[in-house]
C-alpha cells in the first residue's frame, strides 16, 4: 500500500476540473485518505518546490501555485505513486499520453493542472508539508476487495 500527494493546481480549480480530476483517480481505484481546499503560502510553495530552486521556471511556478485555491489530496492504493503519475501524464502536456489528465486538459508545461509525488521519499516529505497525521484517514471501502487479490 502506498500514499501519494496530489494537488489540483489553480488552473484546474479555475477551469472547474476538480470533479473530473478526482473522478479519474477514484475510478482507477485510488482511495482518498485526505482532501482539502486551501491557498498555498509562498513559504509552503518554496518548500514544496525546493528541488527546483535556482531553475529558470522556479519563480513563475511558485507564483502560479500560490495564485489561487488548490485542492490537495492524499491518495492511497497499491502502486499509488506510479499509477497516479501515469493517470496525470508527462510533465509537458504536449508530450503526455492521450487519455492522461495533462494531455486531455492542457497544452503547456506552465499550466499542467495537477501535481503528483514522484517517489516514496518525495511522497512522505510532501504529505508532511500539507497534512497533519490526524488529517489522513485509513479505512476500507466496500469495493476495495475487488481491486486487489
Ligand atoms: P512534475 O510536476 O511532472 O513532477 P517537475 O519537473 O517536478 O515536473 O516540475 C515541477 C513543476 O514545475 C511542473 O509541473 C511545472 O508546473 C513546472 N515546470 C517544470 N518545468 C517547467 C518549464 O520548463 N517551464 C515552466 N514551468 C515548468
Ligand atoms: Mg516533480
Amino acid at each position: 500500500m502506498e500514499r501519494t500527494l496530489i494537488i489540483i493546481k489553480p488552473d484546474g480549480v479555475q477551469r472547474a476540473l476538480v470533479g473530473e480530476v478526482i473522478r479519474r483517480f477514484e475510478a482507477r481505484g485510488l482511495r482518498i485518505a485526505g482532501l482539502k481546499l486551501m491557498q498555498i503560502s509562498r513559504e509552503l510553495a518554496e518548500a514544496h518546490y525546493a528541488e527546483h530552486r535556482g531553475k529558470p521556471f522556479f519563480e513563475g511556478t511558485v507564483k502560479f501555485i500560490t495564485s489561487g485555491p488548490v485542492v490537495v489530496m492524499c491518495l492511497e492504493g497499491p502502486n499509488a505513486i506510479a499509477a497516479a503519475r501515469q493517470t496525470m501524464g508527462a510533465t509537458r502536456p504536449h508530450e503526455a499520453a492521450p487519455g492522461s489528465i495533462r494531455a486531455d486538459f492542457g497544452l503547456d508545461v506552465s499550466r499542467n493542472i495537477v501535481h503528483g509525488s514522484d517517489g516514496p521519499e518525495t511522497a512522505a516529505r510532501e504529505l508532511a508539508l500539507y497534512f497533519k497525521p490526524e488529517e489522513l484517514i485509513s479505512y476500507q471501502r466496500a469495493g476495495d476487495v475487488w481491486l486487489k487479490e
